[in-house]
């Protein structure tokens, strides 16, 4: 089972701009066991279909002016045999829509740092992902309150004994040497340019 954080966008045009910091604030917050996530970022490159498979879990993030993209993506992953969890200010707004329009499984309303791991949590235990994610907020904050600490506990005890790996994974990350295309330094020329009224 792999886990995908999808920011949708209809544009991919290569040079991340506003890459949305939800995308790593649950990435980090993606209990160690469920290993780390795919981030795919599609104001930089589309999502590959391919790299879903059935039993992955996608969690996708929207606000209004993404929301359409959003839907695709998670009518998509579902066919492919995925479990769609929609989060994000729009699905805060309208809870109901990601289940009729995109294929969404589950969605967390509000703050996902401790939704998202539950959520987790539960898809990999066999109860639906939407227990936690949807449940009636006194049931969600008995639940929050009862588990969290343990939870945060079990969390750190796997983060600990995965330290070695997982810095050896950032290490690797950070020694990617990225080079520019020229297209790339011609977008963010643009981007640039555009941005202060010139283009
Ligand atoms: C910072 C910010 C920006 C920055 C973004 C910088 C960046 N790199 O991210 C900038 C200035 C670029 C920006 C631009 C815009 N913004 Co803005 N922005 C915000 C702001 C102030 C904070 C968002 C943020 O980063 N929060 C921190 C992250 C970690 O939290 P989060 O996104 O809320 O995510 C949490 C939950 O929603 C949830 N969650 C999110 N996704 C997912 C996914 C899953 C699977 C799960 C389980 C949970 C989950 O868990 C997260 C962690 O708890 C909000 C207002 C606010 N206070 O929320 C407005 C806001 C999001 N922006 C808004 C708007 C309208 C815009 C613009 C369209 C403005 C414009 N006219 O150009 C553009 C759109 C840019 C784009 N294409 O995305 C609106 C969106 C309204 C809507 N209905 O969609 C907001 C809500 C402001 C408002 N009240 O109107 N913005």
């Amino acid at each position: 089972m792999r886990v995908h954080l999808v920011n949708p966008s209809h544009v991919s045009f290569g040079v991340g701009v506003i890459t949305p910091r939800w995308l790593f604030v649950l990435a980090a917050a993606t209990p160690a066991r469920f290993g780390a996530p795919h981030i795919v970022d599609e104001t930089l490159e589309v999502l590959d279909p391919e790299t879903v498979q059935p039993g992955d879990v996608v969690g996708i993030g929207i606000h209004t002016g993404n929301a359409l993209r959003g839907y695709e993506v998670g009518r998509l992953v579902r066919e492919r045999g995925a479990t769609v969890i929609f989060g994000g200010i729009h699905t805060t707004l309208y809870p109901d829509e990601p289940r009729e329009l995109g294929g969404a499984h589950a969605v967390v309303k509000g703050d996902g740092d401790v939704a998202w791991g539950q959520a987790l949590y539960n898809i990999t235990s066999g109860r639906p992902a939407a227990a936690v994610a949807d449940a009636t907020p006194t049931v969600r904050e008995n639940d929050y309150l009862e588990k969290i600490a343990q939870i945060q506990k079990a969390w750190d005890r796997e983060l600990q004994s995965r330290r070695e790996e997982l810095n050896s994974e950032a290490r690797a990350i950070e020694e990617l040497e990225i080079i520019p295309t020229p297209r790339n330094i011609e977008v963010t020329k643009y981007v640039i340019l555009w941005a202060a009224g010139l283009a």
